[in-house]
């Protein structure tokens, strides 16, 4: 069975008054993530791999070098899918209940976790991605190169920011730190977050 590409959890226009057009999810969503999807069918097809679930073509390609270009399609196709249920309209803000503790606990205060997330984002050299995780049972936040993921590492994502340049290059130009601050104070779906610390 082919993959494919799960809805955008909101409309194209949705997030225009939080800062990022219609033109960017019509070019990241309608054309990269799909190119990934597609790339990813291509390669795969008549392998055992089709027949895997997405997380674990991840897993399987991230270990074997011969499988490069499946894993990068594979986990760009599930880093983005990720990414699109980390924004919501009028998000942003502070966290609650038991997530808000657990940041408080583990990176002292939630000013705290947001300088070290805006640190990741600002310093992945080139493109890649910024992240919250559960690192066995420790959040932490991390940054990975290209299409690297917490799966392939087998840790748990709670969060992610795309830095790649397409990210924010029609919204922000070449201005990511812009784009961070954005995502932090009006984009983050904490309740998504929320949700996958479970
Ligand atoms: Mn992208």
């Amino acid at each position: 069975m082919a993959f494919t590409q799960a809805p955008l959890p909101f409309d194209f226009n949705a997030l225009e008054p939080y800062g990022m057009k219609a033109e960017t999810f019509e070019y990241h969503y309608g054309k990269h993530h799909k190119a990934y999807v597609d790339n990813l069918n291509k390669l795969v097809e008549g392998k055992d791999l089709a027949n895997k679930s997405l997380e674990e073509v991840i897993k399987i390609s991230f270990k074997d070098p011969s499988l490069t270009g499946v894993f990068n399609n594979a986990a760009q196709v599930w880093n983005h899918t990720f990414f699109w249920n980390s924004l919501k309209p009028a998000g942003g803000g502070t966290p609650s209940g038991n997530l808000a503790a657990k940041i408080d606990k583990d990176f002292g205060s939630f000013d705290k976790f947001k300088e070290e997330f805006s640190n990741a984002a600002a310093t992945q050299f080139g493109s890649g991605w910024a992240w919250l995780i559960d690192d066995h049972g420790t959040l932490k936040v991390t940054k990975t190169p290209n299409a690297e993921n917490p799966l392939a590492h087998g840790q748990k994502a709670l969060l992610t920011l795309d830095v790649w340049e397409h990210a924010y290059y029609i919204d922000f130009r070449n201005a990511r730190p812009a784009f961070i601050k954005n995502f932090l104070d009006q984009l983050v779906n904490w309740d998504f977050v929320a949700e996958n610390l479970g």
